[in-house]
């Protein structure tokens, strides 16, 4: 059983204006789908990979097999990654969040407004191409971190509530060279649902 690409719970025209449909199209069709393939192609050797959870992959990266463990990293945090931005994301998403992750962000960061100020940052200054999150770690804390490349913050025993993809392939189309404004826009989709469910599961 190797890994599929997942189908997304909306349409690609659903998140504009704020993400075009030409753009999660290519991203989805083409991008992930390109993680998911490479990571089959890696595993094929190991079947015991391939039934493995990709979560399970990433946070025992010590365990996979020297050879492919750099495959594995990259293509297999990217297929993880990108299956956790879709749910991240919705139409009519956005506003702020509510229930204990909002308690908890509050209690955190001193407001939700200060919150998201430290997660643009870390979008903004993340160099080249990579990943911004808000993460629960293994105390059930609330921590914002960036990751280059592909790297998932799985690896770190970390569970990301937030993640937004900030390689130019998630935004270039419309937004150039303009990333600042692509992460004001995306913050119109956030699907704050799937994170207060994500959270509950973590801290209950
Ligand atoms: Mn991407």
């Amino acid at each position: 059983m190797l890994f599929t690409l997942p189908k997304l719970d909306y349409d690609y025209s659903a998140l504009e204006p704020y993400i075009d449909a030409k753009t999660m199209e290519i991203h989805h069709t083409k991008h992930h789908q390109a993680y998911v393939d490479n990571l089959n192609a890696a595993l094929q050797k190991y079947p015991a990979l391939q039934v493995t959870p990709i979560n399970e992959l990433l946070l025992h990266l010590d365990t996979v097999p020297e050879e492919i463990r750099q495959v594995v990293r990259d293509q297999g945090g990217g297929h993880a990654n990108h299956t956790m931005f879709w749910h991240m994301m919705k139409p009519h998403g956005g506003g702020e969040p509510k229930g204990k992750v909002a308690l908890a962000i509050e209690k955190t960061f001193g407001s939700f407004a200060t919150m998201q100020s430290v997660f643009n940052t870390a979008a903004k200054t993340r160099f080249g191409s990579g990943w911004a999150w808000l993460n629960v770690d293994k105390n059930g804390t609330l921590v914002i971190n960036s990751t280059a490349n592909q790297d998932s913050p799985l690896e770190q025993g970390m569970t990301p509530l937030l993640g937004l993809d900030v390689w130019e392939h998630a935004y270039y189309l419309k937004y150039q060279n303009k990333r600042v404004d692509y992460i004001a826009s995306w913050w119109h989709v956030v699907n704050w649902d799937y994170v207060e469910d994500c959270y509950l599961k973590l801290v209950r």
